[in-house]
């Protein structure tokens, strides 16, 4: 590996501490949010990545169904909710549940990714339906349900407890969960950002209770809108606690804010440099954390790709009808080919394996053949 350039003297004893495998404080974590060395920065967090997963980067075969929009929460930082008589409004009957999930199997899905509004009047029985109904007809498929956000809410409307709606839905066939809605934890962001939404104690309470029962999952951070570096530290620190308690996460994803066609439009466009150093500093910070993903649909691939080189091991998915980010104004196409992730990642200097949902590698062979070939859809790359 070349050797680190610190033009920042204040990295030098971070450095060190990478180098030696020491576990990083919020002092440091501030240090590398505030420093303009992104490429020292980005360095160590590769030599973090390169220890722990070598060359290889992760990809997987997914399919994003969202089954609502509808949304009682009103989250400004969100483009994708809408009240029930609103243009654009939708919700899927179940049949077109299957009918989406059946082209994600034929493209060779080995995930469903659901995740959808607050619906004000959907009752409970809608989605463990829906969950039951993807079990028994697509058994095969990892089913990555609901965000914590969606469970504190079925836990007010069916006056369950958060532990009894998640034992319910496990029985239904919930295997994993997605890591949205986390934002920022810190409760000043939280009111302007997400106002009415599970508070960001509660999030990280839902997150235990859920990895208790066995379900593991995913945690995200929103960033790029009005948080400082010492709440994204402060987030960062609270998901490596929760870590160190019940080793339930699986990855983590930062996300960067699309302001357009949200209350907070006003706010500038997020930047490569700040996607970069997010990137790297959560590989550093979360050193109990094994897999961190550029999200390319948030991304862009261009931008996806380099993360690879500054602490990310994953680019996620083929994805396929991708709705939060696009209507918040995403130039990214909405699927990417598979012969497209790898060469991204092969032309990166890393070695692509497809993985499933908790990253164990797909062996193709032993799967059934797809009916339409993923390497068939032309996708340009527009951004
Ligand atoms: O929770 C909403 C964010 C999340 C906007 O777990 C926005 O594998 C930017 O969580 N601009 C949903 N972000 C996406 C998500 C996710 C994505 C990929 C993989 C996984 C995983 C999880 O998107 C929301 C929210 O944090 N979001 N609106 C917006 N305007």
């Amino acid at each position: 590996m070349p050797e680190l350039h610190i033009s920042d003297a204040r990295l030098e004893p971070i450095a060190k501490k990478v180098l030696a495998g020491v576990r990083l404080d919020a002092a440091d974590g501030l240090a590398l949010y505030r420093s303009p060395d992104l490429l020292a920065v980005g360095w160590m967090a590769n030599h973090v990545r390169e220890k722990r997963h070598g060359k290889t980067t992760y990809f997987n075969i997914n399919r994003h169904i969202n089954p609502t929009n509808v949304c009682t929460a009103h989250c400004r930082l969100c483009a994708f909710g809408r009240s029930p008589d609103a243009p654009g409004a939708y919700t899927y009957a179940l049949d077109e549940v299957w009918q989406r999930a059946a082209e994600g199997v034929a493209e060779g899905a080995t995930e469903f990714h659901i995740v959808g509004g607050l619906h004000p009047d959907l009752p409970f029985e809608y989605y463990l339906d829906l969950i039951r109904g993807l079990k028994q007809r697509f058994p095969q498929v990892h089913l990555k349900v609901f965000t914590m956000v969606e469970i504190g809410y079925l836990s007010r409307i069916t006056k369950l407890s958060v532990r009894d709606v998640l034992v319910k839905l496990k029985e239904a066939g919930v295997d994993s969960m997605p890591g949205g809605g986390a934002e920022i934890f810190n409760p000043r962001v939280r009111k302007v950002i997400c106002d009415h939404k599970t508070s960001g104690r509660q999030w990280l309470d839902i997150a235990r209770t859920a990895h208790e029962l066995g379900l593991r999952s995913n945690a995200t951070m929103l960033f790029g809108h009005i948080e400082t570096p010492e709440e994204r530290v402060e987030h960062l620190l609270l998901l490596r606690q929760l870590q160190d308690e019940t080793h339930g996460f699986v990855a983590f994803i930062p996300l960067e804010f699309h302001p357009e066609n949200t209350a907070l439009a006003h706010l500038p466009k997020p930047t490569g440099y700040d996607d970069l150093k997010c990137i790297a500093v959560s590989r550093l910070l979360l050193d109990n954390f094994e897999h961190i993903k550029a999200y390319w649909i948030m991304l862009t691939p261009r931008i996806a790709q380099i993360a690879l080189k500054f602490g990310a091991n994953d680019m996620d998915g083929t994805v396929i009808e991708e709705k939060i980010y696009h209507d918040a104004g995403a130039t990214t196409p909405q699927e990417l080919t598979r012969s497209e992730l790898e060469r991204l990642i092969r032309e990166a200097g890393f070695e692509p394996v497809e993985r499933d949902t908790l990253y164990r590698p797909v062996d193709r062979s032993k799967l059934p053949p797809l009916t339409r070939h993923p390497n068939t859809t032309l996708v340009t790359l527009t951004t």
